[in-house]
């Protein structure tokens, strides 16, 4: 077992073998407070505690002020008691939900299988990760560094090779700490824990094991699945009985995966020239590359979609050996596939499409190359769009295409996807 506090470091093996546990549960230290203690700094050192305001309970406590026994859930007059000096704060829930989407940002930069289980956590599993980023436990010091350097808090991460272990492993390197549980430590780290710090154990369950005698997960493990299952019913009783052994085939669920993006528009008013069909195909270009780098994405496949007047429709599409995020080899692949296709009887639809999403750390290894610099240019336009909206930053022809197009949109029909 690695148990790594913020000033102990480890020879990590970096060879990545199937042996490694890949599962992390990332739990951010005293959520609440601590964004409190970020924002304002008069805070920093301080016992505080958050809530309190409607239902006069506190949501959660710094860690100063759980020194003095602030809890979650407990009202607020009983924690003054136990801690006269305790500062509360408001809750601010949409600042809460900022600092917690910025951190689940970071967490997808090594990963797209991250599932958030609440505002201040997440399940991720680096397993196809190892290979562009090193050993689990290389990762999970990265992202806590990332955390603490970009959003300025510090998060716990726990690592195990099933869920509920991983989330135990959390807890336990509170606050602010790395755990790494092998897979085959799994077992007893789990039995030695106790049944309250098991995923999913309400008060109930615990109240009629606690009961029996039963303190450890290892204490589970020492009775017969029949009997859990007398105690605690069916369903709880096996649960409990495989999670004793350490059985979990819960996987880490990624939201799930798009296959494609596209955009599309109809004219009523078909379009006779080439040049017509590429200008509406590069605004399309900028549409889906800034679509892609807002997903942190690359695609290898850009096929194009042309219906003429007379309905028939044709789609085109290549396949290319390096992933792209620009809008200009989007484009200009788009342009290459349109150089065959006889516009003259008029098109009625002009569709582009990006396809074989990968995970965008490809594109970003070419940052210093050409399609690095290009993609940089780009992200500072999506910045200047994302503050000022779209119509004050475009090359010189999409400007001159989206005048066009906004004039259409008046007396045509247009469809965007
Ligand atoms: P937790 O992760 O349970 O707690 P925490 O982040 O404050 O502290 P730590 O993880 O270091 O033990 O919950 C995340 C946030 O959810 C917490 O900051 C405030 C909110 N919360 C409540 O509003 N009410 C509660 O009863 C609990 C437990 C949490
Ligand atoms: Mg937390």
């Amino acid at each position: 077992m690695v148990d790594m506090g913020e000033n102990q470091s480890k020879e990590i093996d970096t060879h990545f073998s199937a042996l490694y546990s890949t599962i992390m549960h990332v739990d951010m230290d005293a959520f609440y407070a601590s964004v409190e203690q970020l924002d304002f700094p008069e805070y920093r050192g301080k016992p505080i505690a958050v809530g309190g305001m409607d239902k006069g309970v506190i949501s959660t406590a710094s860690y100063e002020a759980r020194k003095f026994g602030v809890r979650s859930a407990m009202p607020v007059y009983q924690a003054k008691k136990v801690c006269p000096q305790l500062i509360m704060r408001p809750v601010r829930m949409m600042r809460y939900q900022e600092v917690s989407a910025h951190v689940m940002d970071i967490l997808g930069s090594v990963t797209p299988v991250v599932e958030k289980i609440s505002i201040d956590e997440a399940f991720i599993d680096v397993a196809g990760s190892v290979r562009l980023f090193g050993a689990p436990v290389q990762i999970a010091q990265y992202l806590r560094s990332e955390i603490k350097n970009n959003v300025g808090i510090s998060a716990s991460v726990g690592i195990a090779n099933v869920k509920y272990a991983a989330k135990m492993a959390s807890d336990c390197a509170k606050p602010d700490g790395l755990l790494y549980v092998s897979p085959e430590e799994t077992l007893s780290f789990v039995q030695s824990r106790p049944v309250r710090d098991l995923w999913g154990v309400g008060a109930k369950t615990l109240q009629i094991l606690q009961r029996q005698g039963i303190h450890i997960v290892g204490d589970i493990a020492n009775i017969s699945r029949d009997r859990l299952v007398a105690l605690l019913g069916q369903a709880q009783g096996i649960h409990l009985y495989e999670l004793a052994h350490g059985i979990d085939t819960r996987k880490v669920h990624a939201p799930a995966e798009e296959k494609s993006i596209s955009s599309e528009q109809t004219f009523y008013t078909p379009l006779y020239k080439v040049a017509d069909v590429e200008e509406v195909m590069l605004s399309q270009a900028h549409v889906l590359a800034r679509k892609l780098r807002g997903k942190k994405k690359s695609a290898k496949t850009i096929s194009i979609k042309i219906k003429f007047s007379h309905f028939q429709s044709l789609t085109r599409s290549r396949t290319l050996i390096e992933d792209v995020t620009t809008a200009e080899k989007i484009y200009n692949v788009a342009k290459e596939l349109l150089r065959d296709i006889d516009v003259r009887s008029g098109v009625r639809l002009v569709g582009l499409r990006v396809s074989q999403l990968n995970y965008g750390a490809m594109a970003q290894l070419d940052i210093f190359g050409d399609s690095g610099r290009q993609e940089n240019v780009e992200k500072a336009m999506d910045k200047i769009k994302d503050r000022f909206g779209s119509a004050l930053v475009s090359p010189a022809s999409l400007v001159k295409n989206e005048l066009k197009a906004e004039n259409r949109e008046k007396n045509t029909g247009k469809k965007k996807n």
